[in-house]
């Protein structure tokens, strides 16, 4: 029976960068999932038997609110709702998912990277029909609609077994519940070359991969150690738990650093690799040293002819702005398009639907291709299997001959964590309000050429994305980016993102945080960071 129940909106369901992340108790309030679940709903106007996949990290809180937005989605006319087994299913899987599928979209429950737990976060995600998270306009209209919201539908029925494979009805609903791996993986065995990944797994690659007590545990045993023939156990916290094992699931340097420390050892592994909650972002460390983001983009533009999916070439690449300009020699050499856009996978959707770009990636550990229409972790972990198991190289030697062919970009973020709002927003005011005078000054002994706020035109559909970060950008090629985060719960988040290119391959092998030194202490001092943060240091290098 389909009730419709009354409810009040919450003033506070916009959602940033990547849905609506909020913390459990925030989303644990009466009526608080149901509200925006509704919310985004009534923005589907086709939903009427359409199909609808389901599934989230695994997070605290991922089964509660799977089966409030199966029933929900039930109550609103979606003819069949695919979830996955547990109600697990990565990001990029569910992406998957809707395109093989044919579904209208999907609601990926996930607070991607940030931590799980009663006390951690949560968070409510909805993609469209070609697999990729909402665009703006989406998104901007189910928050207007969540601030008018005044009743929710559900169907009114016990709750669905999400643990058993198979097919059952709800109301006039048909829900099936399947395998979150099979399907992608699958895809991942036509993109790469698993038989000379195998074979190089066979001849003695020593390789780790910690899933973090997330999501991509299941995915990282079957497709590494079952079917690539990994050694057992190189799947490390390999079983997604409520909350992560206390893990913070995000792949950096400092959540991460169990993986770097083993990496730089003489004996340690040749290739170290890990993904985050929802299983989108990617670290990756070869022995003795670690990929940048973005230098793991340009790599992977410049050698993904080498895995069999890749074969024909690409067609572009793009990268967010504050990612840094590797990946855009690499296209420039193949004579390829290359885009910059804002912050935000999003971003990448209309590039990708077009054919304009084939690679995409951000400096924030995420990096995808057409496949879906997510960064997808486990697919750029396989893509250097590939290449290492193609070029029979090491990491260190990818990266030298990289460098060596189009420069470094030497490049770092600091990321000032939980820091006051307010604060946070006046040193943005502050630094707008002096474009002007920044543009031909110098600074730190280096002339800005350009000091702007970046702009985005969809060369696709026209709409325009202002206000994506404060840029200083400097004759010698370097540059200073300051922006605001928009996946934080707390506060606010102000990331500093620094680049330096060289040229000079006798330059190539510098310790970076020497290298970043004087651009570091020059953002600080331009940007008044202690003045405006409290802060006299970054909490996150990365
Ligand atoms: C999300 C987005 C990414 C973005 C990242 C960082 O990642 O999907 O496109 O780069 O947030 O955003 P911010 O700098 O605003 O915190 P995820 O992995 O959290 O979904």
């Amino acid at each position: 029976m389909i009730r419709t129940v009354p409810t009040k909106p919450y003033p506070d369901q916009r959602p940033g960068t990547s849905g609506l992340r909020k913390k459990v108790q925030v989303f644990q309030q009466p009526h608080y999932v149901e509200n925006f679940v509704q919310a985004i709903f009534d923005c589907v106007p086709d939903r009427d038997g359409a199909k609808l996949v389901v599934g989230g990290d695994g997070r605290f809180y991922n089964r509660e609110a799977i089966q409030k937005v199966i029933k929900i989605a039930a109550a609103n006319g979606f003819g069949h709702i695919v979830v996955g087994r547990g109600g697990i299913l990565s990001t990029p899987a569910a992406s998957n998912l809707i395109r093989v599928r044919g579904a209208i979209g999907g609601v990926v429950l996930s607070a991607s990277h940030n931590p799980g737990g009663p006390d951690g976060d949560f968070g409510i995600k909805f993609n469209v029909a070609n697999g990729g998270p909402a665009p703006e306009s989406f998104t901007e209209a189910a928050f207007a609609r969540s601030k008018a919201i005044d009743v929710f539908r559900l169907v009114e029925a016990a709750d669905i077994d999400l643990d058993r494979l198979g097919v059952t009805r709800l109301h006039e609903t048909t829900i099936e519940v399947v395998d979150p791996v099979a399907d992608y993986q699958a895809l991942m065995e036509r993109l790469f070359d698993f038989d000379r990944i195998r074979d190089m797994f066979r001849s003695g690659l020593r390789f780790s991969f910690d899933a973090m007590g997330a999501v991509t545990g299941p995915y990282a045993k079957a497709i590494f150690e079952r079917a690539l023939g990994a050694p057992d156990g190189c799947v490390l916290n390999g079983v997604p738990l409520p909350d992560f094992g206390g893990h913070h699931p995000d792949p950096n340097l400092v959540h991460a650093a169990h993986l770097y420390e083993a990496a730089m050892r003489p004996d340690g592994p040749d290739l170290s690799a890990a993904s985050d909650g929802d299983g989108d972002r990617n670290l990756i460390i070869g022995k003795g040293c670690f990929v940048s983001p973005s230098d793991s983009l340009a790599v992977i533009a410049a050698n993904a002819h080498l895995a069999p999916g890749y074969a024909g070439g690409i067609a572009g690449v793009a990268r967010s702005m504050p990612t840094s300009g590797a990946a855009d020699r690499v296209a420039r050499k193949l004579g390829v398009n290359v885009f910059e856009t804002p912050t935000g996978w999003k971003f990448f959707g209309n590039l990708l639907d077009a054919g304009l770009v084939t690679i995409c990636g951000e400096e924030s550990a995420g990096t995808g291709s057409s496949h879906v229409r997510e960064k997808d972790g486990l697919w750029a972990v396989l893509m250097w299997l590939n290449i290492l198991a193609v070029r029979r190289q090491s990491v260190l030697d990818v990266m030298r001959d990289h460098w060596a062919q189009f420069g470094r970009n030497y490049y770092v973020r600091h990321d000032y964590e939980e820091i006051d709002a307010a604060g946070a927003n006046d040193l943005m005011g502050a630094l707008r309000g002096r474009l002007a005078s920044l543009a031909g000054s110098d600074l730190g002994g280096k002339r800005i050429s350009v000091a702007d706020e970046f702009s985005y035109l969809d060369p696709v559909d026209g709409s325009l994305s202002s206000n994506q970060g404060v840029r200083l950008l400097f004759e010698d090629g370097s540059r200073i980016v300051f922006r605001l985060s928009g996946t934080g719960t707390v506060g606010a988040t102000l990331r500093v993102y620094l680049e330096q290119f060289e040229a000079d391959p006798a330059r190539h092998n510098l310790d970076v945080a020497s290298v970043m030194a004087p651009i570091a202490a020059a953002a600080v001092a331009v940007a008044e960071i202690p003045a405006f943060t409290g802060r006299l240091k970054p909490d996150v290098v990365t």
